[in-house]
C-alpha cells in the first residue's frame, strides 16, 4: 500500500464555510479517480498545544488529507489520468498550501497499510 498524507492550508480570505464545502466536493470527486483507493480530508478542528514534548510549531494548517494506492502501477495509473489532472484543478481554487508526506509503516501489517 501507498500512501500519502498531506497538510492542507487554505487560501487568505477564504472563509471556513467556503473552504469545507470544497474539501466536500473534493471528497466526492476523488471517487471518480483511477487509482486512487481511497481518499481522505480531514478539518483541523482544534490544536491542542498542551504537548508531553517540545511543542511542534508548523503554522497554520486547516485540514488534513490523505491518498491511499494499491501499489506503484495504481500509482501510475493515477498520475497519468485525466480525471486527476481535473480532481487537481479543483485543489487549485481551495488549496492555498500544501505539504505533502509519503509515509511507510513501521512494521509489516496484515493489510500492508
Ligand atoms: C494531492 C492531493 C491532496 C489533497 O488533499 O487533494 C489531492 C489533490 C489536490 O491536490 O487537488
Amino acid at each position: 500500500m501507498i500512501r500519502m498524507l498531506y497538510l492542507l492550508g487554505k487560501p487568505e480570505g477564504m472563509s471556513d464555510e467556503q473552504f469545507k464545502a470544497e474539501c466536500m466536493r473534493h471528497d466526492e470527486m476523488s471517487r471518480d479517480v483511477p487509482g486512487l483507493l481511497k481518499y481522505e480530508v480531514r478539518l483541523v478542528a482544534d490544536e491542542p498545544t498542551d504537548t508531553h514534548v517540545p511543542f511542534f510549531d508548523i503554522g497554520r494548517v486547516d485540514a488534513i488529507g490523505e491518498c491511499w494506492f494499491e501499489n506503484e502501477g495504481a500509482y501510475k495509473i493515477y498520475l497519468e489520468s485525466d480525471v486527476r489532472e481535473a480532481w487537481f484543478e479543483h485543489g487549485k481554487k481551495f488549496i492555498g498550501k500544501l505539504k505533502p508526506f509519503r509515509t511507510e509503516p513501521v512494521c509489516v501489517q496484515k493489510s500492508g497499510a
